[in-house]
């Protein structure tokens, strides 16, 4: 019986395809191609449910598209640079290196591979190793080569105890995670790669991805990249030194309601325009928002300083106080904005809390009566108090200003996007080294000969920011060309940098010479089908999407777009939390493997829930999955015992017909769902329902039906394998006695006839008026079908009446014969 046994039918089904090696991928075949490809784990030494849900995806995918005759690349590796290897160093005293190669091995060997994922681990990198980083470092040096990197400074995290600089998440509460002093923002000097060049490129793209990338997904990458057309309005300073304040608005058609003028707290004029008597509190202002997170500063209450100083609204001749305040950050737009309380939420609580007048240019319909505002109207509407635009739609009025402003020559039109340049340098040791040497006199250089090793015996003593330095002879080298004393750079890079290019060195992954072969990227790129979660749709599908477009601009890839595909899941839960640790909710899969086995858990994680729907584990479902398979096990016993069917399948019984369109069904379906629609657990249901279907045919079949149902059964298979891969490769084998493996076959494909009804209802009038219905063969022609009808004995006798002078036949439908 299935259900003791399960344990040894899945290891009989991956020894035989570890022997057989039927996961590997020819990189150079000229079959048709198809890439597949989860998100990288990162090595912690835990696989969780999120790796089983994004992999049986993925393989999902990647057996079908071998059955269905691509040559398919479905790869694996480990995104494996990162904190929390350098925590346990700096702990355990532990090589980052050596404690990332364990947690590796294990969840290689122990995890993932009982989970019969059809991995190609010929191509499997590791983002920490020489040969991986040594490419990302070139990358780097490209980009550099592009003018796509530089160093400017940047505001950090400093913890003044321990001297080092701290990632967001080691900061708690505003302290320091070990030394648990208050956290410093401190400006050091960064590495930054320029990617708001391709702001435009990386929005437009965006619109080739409609229909294959989630609405969310694509949703996720619009807000990143803020992309918005607005107008820099000049509003000049009242009083001597000529100043005028820029201030970059989405909303012109406001500009009669501004009431004041805010200034970044980091904007050049605020000393300027200080007045004398404020110019203490505006220091202390500057130095409290500089110290703030631009997330603390976008949601804090709406508090500042009045400068003292007066603007001129260039079109209503208003005097304006201006103001410094933490909202306005200082690296958006001009760092300066027109304030309308009426019109914008922000602004009406800064208007409150420093009693600013508030006044309504915008009312909701022509002739809405003007009141009390209780809170900002933010709604299109018509225009008020607004002089010769009074009237007008927002709509009209925006264009009618904007076109007023540059005629006059107040304002400019412009475009301003929310993505930032990528900050990728690490004060941190277990990173790729940023590969440049720096001297005093020459300034700074690409290091030559790559890879920058990271050092050995590292002293983590000083904080992580120092142990790089610390490395015996790491430090000190020679500037490029020259005998001259040079220093290595000590930063590393953000992880992020290794996952933007991973994806193409797959195509190439041990390639010495070079990062990948452009060829190996015009073959395979881009990606077919990429599996993740959305959280990911933010940073790495930003970056990722960056380095493509940038290797695309310089041929190296043959498409901007890396991902044609992407399907993006959601989470899964136990009691509606997400699984964690630290809430010991947690599903270990090969606790769940043990216990159901990898099949159950597999068929479990895809079924009943959405792909983008987050699922709640239950123990039931996956014992529900557990007995679909031992049905599927009882059922193949039963059929399996017959004679095997010789030559084509020629169904001729109802049963057998049955059976036929049945195969023909589920192997359609299934394909479709999984290549077009998404829809993995529609494709779960329908093993279901052909499970349903033939249970009571092969109850109920002759000896004769036999042959023809055991040959459908045998093709079942191949569907089943998809997703629970083990028991389909045994029965295939032990049940059906086939010799070579289930997934060198092709995909089955009964043929069309198969799929439409055998027979269809035909109505049949006489001069319009229905007289008759007839059942035809579904592929009858014209003839045939009025032959059919003109034989049916009521319809012979309207005809026998009279002259027949027209037939008008709709296929399918009907036939009207017109009778005079
Ligand atoms: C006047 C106004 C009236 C605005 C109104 C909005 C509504 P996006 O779409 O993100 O570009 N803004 C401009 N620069 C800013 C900065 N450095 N820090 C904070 N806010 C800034 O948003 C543009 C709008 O955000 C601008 O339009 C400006 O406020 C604000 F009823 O100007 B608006």
């Amino acid at each position: 019986p299935f259900r003791e046994n399960f344990d040894a039918i899945e290891a009989y089904a991956r020894d035989v395809w570890a022997a057989e090696n039927v996961d590997a991928c020819d990189l150079d075949s000229d079959k048709p191609k198809r890439y597949v490809l989860g998100m990288f784990p990162y090595p912690s030494g835990n696989a969780h449910m999120g790796h089983v849900r994004v992999y049986a995806i993925s393989d999902a995918v990647a057996r079908l598209s071998r059955f269905r005759g691509f040559e398919t690349l479905h790869p694996l590796g480990w995104d494996a640079f990162g904190l929390p290897a350098e925590n346990a160093a700096i702990q355990n005293n532990a090589d980052p290196a050596e404690w990332t190669q364990r947690n590796i091995a294990t969840m290689k060997d122990e995890q993932f591979s009982r989970l019969g994922l059809s991995f190609d681990l010929d191509q499997e990198i590791n983002s920490a190793s020489p040969e991986f980083y040594k490419w990302t470092q070139w990358l780097f040096q490209t980009l550099y080569d592009h003018d796509l990197v530089y160093r400017a400074n940047g505001w950090v995290n400093w913890d003044p105890v321990d001297q080092t600089v701290l990632a967001n998440e080691q900061v708690i509460d505003g302290k320091g995670w070990r030394s648990g002093a208050p956290v410093e923002r401190r400006q050091l000097p960064q590495w930054y790669v320029r990617i708001t060049r391709f702001a435009q490129s990386l929005w437009d793209g965006l619109d080739t991805l409609q229909g294959h990338w989630s609405d969310e997904a694509i949703a996720v990458q619009r807000g990143w990249i803020g992309r918005s057309e607005g107008v820099e309005i000049e509003f000049p300073v009242l009083g001597e030194g000529g100043h005028t304040i820029r201030c970059y608005t989405t909303r012109a058609d406001t500009i009669f309601g501004v009431t004041s003028i805010t200034l970044a707290p980091e904007h050049p004029l605020v000393k300027d325009l200080a007045a004398t008597e404020v110019q203490g509190k505006v220091e202390e202002y500057i130095a409290f928002a500089t110290n703030r997170s631009e997330l603390e500063r976008e949601t804090a209450e709406r508090t500042g300083v009045a400068l003292g100083a007066k603007a001129r609204n260039p079109l209503t001749g208003e005097d304006l106080p201006i103001y410094i305040s933490e909202y306005v950050l200082g690296g958006y737009g001009t760092g300066a904005i027109m304030n309308v309380p009426a019109h914008d939420a922000r602004d009406f609580d800064f208007a409150r809390t420093n009693g600013l007048p508030i006044r309504q240019v915008i009312l909701p319909a022509k002739d809405a009566p003007e009141g009390d505002l209780d809170e900002a109207y933010t709604d299109p509407g018509f225009m008020t108090n607004s002089g010769q635009f009074d009237g007008m739609s927002t709509h009209e009025a925006k264009h009618a200003i904007i076109d007023h402003l540059v005629e006059q020559g107040l304002g400019t039109r412009k475009v301003n996007f929310r993505l930032r340049d990528w900050l990728i340098s690490r004060q941190r040791f277990w990173g790729a080294p940023i590969p440049m040497v720096h001297s005093d006199e020459h300034g700074w250089a690409k290091a030559p000969d790559l890879p920058v090793m990271l050092p050995k015996d590292v002293d983590f003593s000083q904080g992580s920011g120092k142990a790089m330095a610390s490395a015996p002879g790491f430090l000190e080298t020679t500037f490029p060309g020259t005998s001259d004393p040079a220093i290595r750079e000590t930063d590393t890079m953000d992880t992020f940098m290794c996952s933007s290019w991973y994806a193409w060195r797959y195509l190439d992954a041990k390639n010495g010479e070079q990062a990948f072969r452009e060829s190996r990227a015009e073959d395979w790129m881009p990606i077919d089908y990429y599996v993740g979660g959305l959280e990911h749709a933010s940073q790495h599908l930003i970056y990722f999407r960056f380095i493509s477009h940038f290797l695309h601009a310089i041929g190296m890839t043959p498409t901007s777009e890396p991902v044609k595909n992407f399907l993006d899941n959601g989470l899964v839960k136990l009691g509606g939390e997400k699984m964690s640790k630290s809430k010991g909710n947690v599903v270990i899969p090969t606790e769940a493997v043990d216990k159901y086995g990898a099949d159950a858990l597999r068929l479990y994680i895809l079924a009943d829930t959405p792909l983008r729907r987050d699922i709640d584990w239950d123990d039931s479902g996956i014992e529900g999955k557990q007995r679909f398979l031992s049905q599927i096990w009882t059922l193949a016993g039963q059929i399996a015992s017959a004679p095997a069917l010789e030559g084509e399948p020629a169904p001729g019984t109802d049963a057998e017909k049955a059976a036929m369109r049945e195969l023909a069904k589920i192997a359609k379906e299934v394909a479709e769902d999984l290549e077009e629609r998404r829809g993995f657990h529609n494709a779960i249901a329908r093993l279901h329902s052909f499970v349903g279907e033939l249970r009571p045919l092969v109850a109920g079949a002759s000896d004769a039906e036999k042959p023809l149902l055991r040959h459908v059964m045998a093709e079942f298979m191949k569907v089943l394998g998809v997703f629970a891969p083990h028991m389909a490769e045994y029965l295939w084998r032990e049940a059906f006695g086939m010799s070579a493996s289930l997934f060198s076959q092709p995909w089955p494909d009964p043929g069309e006839q198969y799929l439409v009804a055998d027979e269809l209802t035909i109505s049949i009038q006489v001069n319009g008026k229905l007289r008759a219905t007839v059942s035809v063969p579904a592929d009858a022609g014209e003839e045939q079908v009025v032959e059919i009808a003109k034989a049916d004995a009521k319809v012979a006798e309207y005809l026998g009446s009279g002259t027949l002078r027209r037939t008008i036949f709709v296929p399918g439908r009907l036939v009207n014969f017109v009778v005079g």
